[in-house]
């Protein structure tokens, strides 16, 4: 297998630190990217721990000239990405939209659309210009479907979906693969934020069936990245066994 470059937004938890697990265990480079510098540190001590050659950046994907500054600081062997894995984002409330937080509208849009953007912005040239790369964007059924209270997080997700589809027709030329993975329940930190810390809340989602593990994810990601060169997988929905989509489960 080839050895690739392989950069994770949101690397710290979930399926962005499952990712970086399993691309580890098979030999590649990893770039962690994520806010919290603590659990950063924590993720690269484990994974040079198992042997593995790894670089971190510590920044908020929703702060442009954070984004912009962090790329520009790889040093020559980090700056050519092959895998750009957009993992980054997050689910704040759950209201109706007539009822809905702004803040948490702000936080979904700058984080899952905008977020997403900087940094394709900031690595994709250097893909273009190799003529090589691929990029993983991790969207979700919702962006698929809408459903009651999902809302604004039902509309990023959908313009992930659609960003996905855009990046593939303008870098085709380029031969640069996209891949759009859209996941259905997986059990993360993904409800405990969705629900701002109350645990029990959180907990009652994933007790209802059984849901995807973030390593299920990230077992579907390294099948896509792993595929050969003239194989790209565009679009990938993958939800529990229990659950056909948002609104049928058993
Ligand atoms: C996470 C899955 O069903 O809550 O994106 O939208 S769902």
């Amino acid at each position: 297998m080839i050895m690739k470059t392989i950069l994770i937004t949101g690397a710290t938890a979930g399926i962005g630190e499952a990712c970086a697990l399993q691309f580890g265990a098979q030999g590649h480079r990893l770039i962690v990217t994520g806010r919290r510098q603590d659990r950063l540190n924590q993720l690269v001590v484990r994974l040079k721990n198992e042997g593995i050659q790894v670089a971190s950046l510590c920044f908020d994907v929703t702060k442009k000239s954070e984004v912009d500054a962090a790329i520009a600081s790889l040093t020559k062997t980090w700056q050519d990405v092959d895998v750009l894995i957009n993992n980054a984002g997050l689910a704040v409330g759950l209201e109706l939209l007539q009822d809905g937080v702004v803040d948490d509208w702000e936080r979904m849009i700058d984080t899952n659309i905008k977020g997403l953007l900087y940094v394709t912005r900031a690595i994709a040239p250097n893909m273009v210009e190799r003529k090589d790369g691929h990029i993983i964007n991790v969207s979700s059924i919702a962006g698929k479907d809408v459903y009651k209270y999902g809302n604004v997080y039902c509309a990023t997700k959908h313009a992930v979906d659609a960003l996905s589809k855009a990046m593939r027709i303008d870098m085709l030329e380029d031969g640069i693969k996209v891949s759009n993975i859209a996941p259905g329940m997986v059990e993360t930190e993904f409800s405990l934020v969705r629900f701002k810390g109350d645990a029990d809340r959180a907990e009652v989602v994933y007790q209802q069936f059984v849901p995807l593990k973030a390593e299920d994810i990230a077992d579907a990601i390294v099948y896509v990245t792993n595929t050969p060169k003239h194989v790209c997988v565009n679009d990938m929905v993958i939800t529990p066994t229990a659950q056909a989509n948002p609104f049928y489960t058993v």
